[in-house]
């Protein structure tokens, strides 16, 4: 370490073990990136210090999670997901939700980016102008801070987005670079010649094809285009030079501080970029998380990585790292979650049970984080490996409507020619509920995908509106700078809303999951051979001779199915029916989930 460490008591007593252990693997990730120099002594100067500011409670936090790293993987984790604005309009405003967030049971909250966006269209707050400041329509960084001391006391861990790949337009770094500061200019990617541009674009996909087509724009003060893979005035960050890397292990250091407890590491996937190549998930992308990882294991262990990677599972598992190089901590199972979807549409669970068996890949130590809707788009290409791209079409138009007999109430959004469309629609719209109407299939199906995601391994994530069976915002494109199609899931929640059956049966499986061993993440959920294709089954088998069965129905007709071969002897008990099943047979209701455990 290139350092003295000052002579302070928790310093002596507590990092400079961390140091001992973290600091190599820090320099092993980033030495092949940058070579050795003078950034290594900027690095530890960061570290000491943001080290030497963390209060007094978040380092006990960090002592208690040390002791339990697998807090995360516990089976009593539950997360929740909104935009502060729509939930409770401010960071105070939230502050007098909180009871709502308790009564679901939810352990970890995830505010949408909350940081000071730029002015404008900021991509629901995905252009981040500053770092260190809170969006002031939100509040202030005390409000913050206040903010994640009450969570905490509730035993609820605050997410907050890195929107690490990217600055917004107007961040300080960007507007020194386009007013010539050679420094910051390195901050960013800037392409002078334009044929340059179209040969590294003939490698690269589009996000945004429609509302954002291509990766670069043309920045006159910058005198050539910059690398935009989002919007364009989403500023992708040059990671090649190490003070980038410093630059944002700061802020990540300086938010842990604030009490953020869970770091979702947005758009991961394209932190690094190597022309020629479609600058996805390269080895030097891992390096870097690997990097952040090393980083928070010295100056703020509590806190966990989430990788942000919405892509197949095989670019997805390397996010987790190995044993030896972790990474993040936690990731988005969204193969699991598209294929949920897709088996609601086409009465067949197989893709869903093969995404599940290939979800066993990951390391023990990592964690899924499961979920039925976000504020994003549902990617159907994720399944490009398990279902056919025919079908995948199939299913992107049967939830935009456009395949007759379809209960679907949601959008096509925008694709890359020849690519599937993806699908926008809260989960209740997408399943079928119309205010207004009989609702009783809609919120069977609702149920039934909320079932079997709070029976999958991971913390199970409820997306805001989705416990009062929320609707599509009809009227999103009416609000400034709200254009893009996700704001079609996007609304405001709706306090009047009745809570109804939805709202119960979420708060049921929360409630069943706490301390129920089978359920920790150590235990994976497990595809059994199922008699009939529209018939989800996984087993999650505790240490201690715990056993659930989870039972996923996917048609729209009921039945009755003899289960004596997969679920051995009985007699069984349904958790959520609260009965008892004594016959070999087991009734499913049309879209139905069920909970067995040995009697
Ligand atoms: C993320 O999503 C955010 O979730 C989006 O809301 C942002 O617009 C975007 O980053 C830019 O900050 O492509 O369709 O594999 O899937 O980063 C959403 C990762 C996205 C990408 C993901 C991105």
């Amino acid at each position: 370490f290139p350092l003295a460490i000052p002579d302070d008591p928790y310093l002596r007593d507590r990092l400079v073990d961390r140091i001992g252990q973290h600091w190599p693997r820090l320099l092993e990730a980033l030495r092949p990136l940058y070579g050795e120099g003078d950034w290594e002594r900027e690095l530890a100067s960061r570290l000491l210090s943001s080290a030497l500011d963390r209060p007094a409670d978040l380092r006990d936090l960090d002592l208690v999670r040390e002791a339990t790293p697998d807090w995360f993987q516990q089976s009593g984790m539950i997360g929740y997901c909104t935009y502060i604005d729509r939930f409770g309009g401010t960071l105070s405003g939230t502050n007098a939700r909180l009871d709502e967030l308790s009564r679901l049971g939810v352990t970890y909250f995830h505010p949408l980016p909350l940081l000071k966006p730029r002015t404008g269209d900021s991509d629901g707050g995905f252009a981040v102008a500053d770092f260190r400041q809170v969006d002031p329509k939100l509040g202030t960084i005390e409000d913050l801070r206040r903010l994640a001391t009450h969570l905490r006391a509730r035993g609820i861990s605050l997410c907050l987005d890195i929107v690490c790949n990217h600055t917004a337009d107007s961040h300080e770094w960007a507007v020194a670079a386009k007013a010539g500061d050679k420094r910051f200019r390195d901050f960013y990617h800037v392409v002078e010649d334009a044929e340059r541009v179209t040969a590294i674009e003939a490698h690269l996909g589009q996000v945004f094809p429609q509302t954002a087509p291509g990766n670069f724009t043309f920045v006159p003060e910058m005198g050539g285009h910059v690398w935009t893979t989002f919007y364009p005035f989403q500023w992708d960050l040059n990671y090649a030079n190490p003070a980038v890397f410093i630059e944002m292990m700061d802020v990540l250091l300086y938010l842990a501080n604030q009490g953020a407890e869970v770091f979702r590491l947005d758009s991961a996937p394209f932190l690094w970029k190597r022309h020629g190549t479609d600058c996805r998930g390269l080895p030097e992308t891992h390096q870097v998380v690997r990097a952040w990882r090393a980083a928070l294991a010295i100056a703020a262990p509590a806190v966990a990585l989430k990788a942000e990677a919405i892509v197949g599972l095989g670019e997805v598992l390397p996010f987790l790292g190995d044993p030896d190089h972790p990474e993040c901590h936690l990731a988005y199972n969204n193969t699991a979650m598209t294929a949920l979807w897709a088996a609601l549409a086409t009465a067949d669970t197989r893709p869903l049970a093969t995404c599940l068996s290939q979800a066993l890949a990951k390391p023990a130590a990592a964690g899924w984080l499961t979920y039925v809707r976000c504020h994003d788009d549902i990617i159907w290409g994720a399944l490009k490996d398990v279902i056919p791209d025919e079908t995948l079409g199939w299913i992107s138009d049967f939830y935009a409507g456009e395949v007759s007999g379809s209960f679907a109430d949601g959008q096509a959004f925008q694709a890359e020619p020849g690519a599937v469309r993806s699908t926008n629609g809260m989960a209740a719209s997408l399943a079928g509920f119309r205010d207004g109407q009989d609702n009783a299939a809609a919120l069977a199906r609702l149920r039934l995908l909320y079932g079997v995601t709070f029976a999958l391994d991971g913390i199970p994530t409820i997306y805001m509106g989705d416990e009062r069976a929320l609707t599509n915002d009809p009227d999103y494109a009416s609000e400034p700078d709200h254009g893009d199609g996700r704001w079609l899931h996007r609304p405001q929640m709706d306090w009047t809303r009745p809570e109804g059956d939805i709202h119960r049966s979420i708060a049921r499986f929360a409630f069943l999951r706490q301390n129920r061993d089978c359920l920790h993440a150590a235990n994976p959920a497990r595809p059994l051979n199922s008699p009939d294709r529209s018939l989800l089954i996984f087993e999650r088998v505790g240490g201690v001779g715990d056993r659930l069965v989870c039972l996923g129905w996917f048609k729209e007709h009921g039945t009755v199915l003899d289960l004596s071969a997969v679920l051995g002897d009985g007699p069984w008990y349904d958790l959520l029916e609260e009965t008892d099943i004594t016959e070999h047979s087991v009734a499913l209701l049309p879209w139905s989930v069920r909970w067995l455990v040995k009697k």
